[in-house]
């Protein structure tokens, strides 16, 4: 057994996924409260207009607003040393560009802070996970425009004064690669009038990376104390053969989805692959030597990532067969399980994630993000058996032990959607992650009543036995 002793066990959610109360309190609207639910294993559908007569999962969410009480208390009865969450932006500036802050917003992350500290958990939070105030897109196109460079400074400074005794981990934006991928336009980036060509994302990424370094500088200067990370969907790509064309191909991609934004965050600048790429496909972006500088003075503390699955690059797609649900796409994997939902498993991996990413950046890493999306029975004695989601993080938390024993700085782990909440992709709630089971189903309903799964217990006897007993 190699964790360490102030390993930092835990759980992750996201304030979009899991607050409900979207109007309350003076909350103005996020971009996912525009976003609908309710159609399976598809992914949302977004609306301009919010009709109030359609459900949009994130309206009601799992009601953590008014039960993070209760929901805090359970996770420290499993031991969390550590809770990940994020701050709606648009609670504490409901357009995202008001001069003053709502003070009900802040005071319920006062509340939620302190109910952590009484239970001697240790928030981690994410500044922005997917949640970009709606009005922000309307009017300025999110990132698109700089001048969200400034309202994004703004709140994370405001939230870094307010919270700066009770707080000290930090990431700047949730699954930053995204902004990569055509699907991340809106969601990540703000870009909600669908014109989010590379040209604009790129740019857009590049305001957001210039966000990010002047708040790592910022949250500093505030608390020399602050750890302040970022945060990838890191999808591990392997060759699907040996064929040296799949190997570069692999290579190739792996730069730009894994590799790029990880190396602005952490080296301080851009890579020289993604230089070329910007040359190759036409694509100019205005990057003044001031946010050149900025981004090389403002690079993170450590560095955090989703793990879920694995995919497969091949040169030529007619090679093979292509995953169904992958969220980087790519190839199938003849040697790994899929999730019901497509999603290659693959322990392993997260070993060899660990080792590459630590060989590359020698700081600490964190695993914010990892589970197994699955469909839960409860039986009638109330009980809910889900030994597959048990498998699942067993292997990959004795891969993690792995790679400590290895020499990779891992400083600790936060699994996805530690209570059940609505999913980020599809808005469903069947596909659940939980160690804590809601009662509530894909069109709103249910009571919204807590239970313990079986795999509470068995998180709860690995972090009492920090990781030996599996
Ligand atoms: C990541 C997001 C999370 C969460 C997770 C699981 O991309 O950071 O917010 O949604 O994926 O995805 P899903 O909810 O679609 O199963």
């Amino acid at each position: 057994m190699t964790f360490p002793t102030n390993f930092l066990w835990g759980g992750a959610t996201a304030a979009n996924q899991c607050e409900g109360a979207w109007d309350l309190d003076g909350k103005g609207a996020s971009i996912p409260d525009h976003m609908m639910g309710g159609s399976l294993h598809k992914q949302r559908e977004f609306t301009k207009e919010i009709d109030l007569d359609k459900y949009y999962p994130s309206h009601s969410g799992i009601d953590f607003y008014h039960h993070y009480k209760e929901d805090i208390a359970l996770f420290a009865e499993m031991g969390f040393k550590v809770f990940r969450l994020s701050i709606a932006w648009s609670r504490i500036f409901p357009n995202g560009d008001d001069a003053e802050p709502n003070e009900a917003g802040l005071a319920f992350y006062d509340r939620v802070f302190d109910e952590c500290a009484k239970h001697g958990i240790e928030p981690l939070v994410t500044i922005s996970h997917f949640e970009l105030p709606y009005h922000l897109g309307e009017k300025y196109n999110g990132f698109a425009d700089r001048r969200t460079i400034d309202f994004y400074v703004n709140f994370a400074e405001t939230i870094f004064n307010r919270y700066k005794n009770k707080v000290k981990y930090w990431l700047t934006f949730n699954e930053i690669n995204f902004g990569t991928l055509p699907f991340g336009g809106r969601s990540l980036l703000g870009i909600i009038d669908g014109k989010d060509d590379e040209q604009r994302r790129y740019q857009a990424l590049h305001n957001m990376f210039v966000a990010s370094a002047r708040t790592v500088k910022l949250g500093h200067q505030i608390n020399p104390d602050f750890q302040i990370g970022c945060m990838l969907a890191y999808i591990t790509m392997y060759p699907l053969t040996c064929a040296p064309a799949d190997v570069l191909a692999c290579q190739q991609m792996n730069q730009k989805l894994n590799w790029f934004c990880g190396d602005v965050h952490v080296k301080g600048e851009y890579p020289f692959y993604m230089e070329n790429y910007f040359t190759q496909h036409g694509i100019t972006l205005e990057r003044s030597p001031e946010d050149l500088k900025e981004i090389k003075e403002g690079t993170v503390d450590f560095y955090t990532f989703s793990y879920y699955m694995t995919t497969c690059i091949a040169a030529e797609a007619e090679n093979g067969d292509r995953t169904g649900g992958n969220l980087f796409g790519g190839m199938k994997n003849p040697y790994l399980a899929t999730s019901e939902w497509g999603w290659q498993i693959d322990p392993v991996g997260l070993r060899y994630t660990l080792n590459q990413l630590y060989d590359r950046y020698q700081i600490p890493l964190m695993v914010v993000e990892n589970g197994l999306g699955a469909v839960d029975e409860v039986e009638a004695d109330g009980a809910i058996h889900d030994e597959y989601r048990i498998d699942y993080l067993r292997q990959h938390v004795q891969e993690m032990d792995k790679a400590l024993e290895d020499g990779v700085d891992l400083i600790g782990y936060t699994s996805w959607g530690c209570i059940d909440l609505v999913s980020g992709g599809t808005g469903e709630m069947a596909k659940r992650y939980g160690f804590i089971y809601v009662d509530k189903d894909d069109v709103g309903a249910g009571s919204l009543k807590r239970s313990k799964k079986d795999s509470f217990d068995w998180y709860k006897q690995v972090i009492a036995t920090n990781g030996e007993n599996l």
